[in-house]
């Protein structure tokens, strides 16, 4: 019997915008309305990005602080999990910056990459510095893994104490650069971090574009979890925008339900993952 599927809803992220995506939800206000849409709909996490008033993508504390207060607001059971991957070229300080705030949960992301046409810089340094951190603020990190080597990684700092239980991984696939969203690739990463005795770590996936569905049912299927929303994807079908980020949960929670997989809230998110709160 499968546990209960955590969905993760990726409201706003680094990249998307407006002009491409009329529904992206970017200052507090709104991301607070897209996020107690979405865990109505069935997300337990919301990975927070925040944007100034104009739409740039930002790292200040303060603006965290505004949105997570305005997503308490209207969603107060919602487990908020931070950024600290931020946008493509901002520095490792603003990156770390918002741990301060202690979050229950923030992104790690665990290697360089390409990343479409930039370069995702994640120093070993700066890995083990945002790690460390985490762990001095008590924030669970959410294991950002784009390609096998950076699931190797965590192997290592697993090993040399950096990293410690319980884990919860992310697969994101898709990023030009990184693995696609081939059903083999997850079904390889899973076996990767099975035979490397990760049986009780949690993993999820994130599918970009149009691998967000079908990578969401392999992984409610194979037992795992599943992101969706617009930072990864905006659209519903083929060519038809999604008019928010709550109906791309509402699918995936549907799905899980006719599979016979429930679907967990927070509540039940919070104990699967360990996180004491
Ligand atoms: N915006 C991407 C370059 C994360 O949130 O930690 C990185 C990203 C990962 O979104
Ligand atoms: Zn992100």
């Amino acid at each position: 019997m499968s546990l209960p599927l955590i969905i993760t809803c990726a409201i706003t992220g680094a990249e998307t915008t407006r002009e491409k995506q009329p529904h992206l939800p970017v200052t507090p206000r709104e991301q607070a309305e897209a996020a107690a849409e979405a865990v109505a709909a069935g997300a337990s996490v919301i990975h927070l990005h925040v944007r100034e008033d104009d739409g740039r993508p930002s790292q200040r504390p303060e603006r965290f602080e505004e949105s997570i207060r305005a997503i308490r607001e209207r969603a107060p059971g919602a487990i908020i999990q931070i950024s600290t991957g931020g946008a493509i070229g901002e520095s490792i300080e603003n990156r770390a910056r918002p741990l301060a705030l202690k979050p229950e949960m923030a992104s790690l992301n665990l290697g360089t990459m390409n990343f479409g046409d930039d370069v995702f810089f994640n120093h070993p340094r700066d890995i083990v510095g945002l790690a460390s951190r985490m762990h001095q603020h008590g924030v669970m990190p959410e294991l950002e893994v784009y390609e096998a080597g950076m699931l190797e990684s965590a192997f290592r700092l697993a090993k040399q104490g950096i990293l410690r239980e319980p884990f919860h991984f992310q697969f994101v696939l898709g990023v030009p650069g990184g693995m696609s969203g081939e059903p083999r690739n997850l079904a390889h990463l899973v076996s990767l971090l099975e035979s490397r005795g990760g049986g009780k770590a949690h993993w999820g996936v994130a599918g970009v574009g149009r691998y967000q569905l079908p990578l969401a049912v392999q992984a409610t299927i194979m037992g795992g979890h599943a992101r969706v929303g617009f930072e990864d994807n905006i659209f519903y079908n083929k060519g038809e925008l999604a008019q928010s980020n709550a109906q791309l949960v509402e699918r995936v929670a549907r799905i899980a339900r006719e599979l016979g997989r429930e679907v967990a809230t927070p509540e039940v998110a919070r104990k699967l993952l360990g996180l004491a709160r």
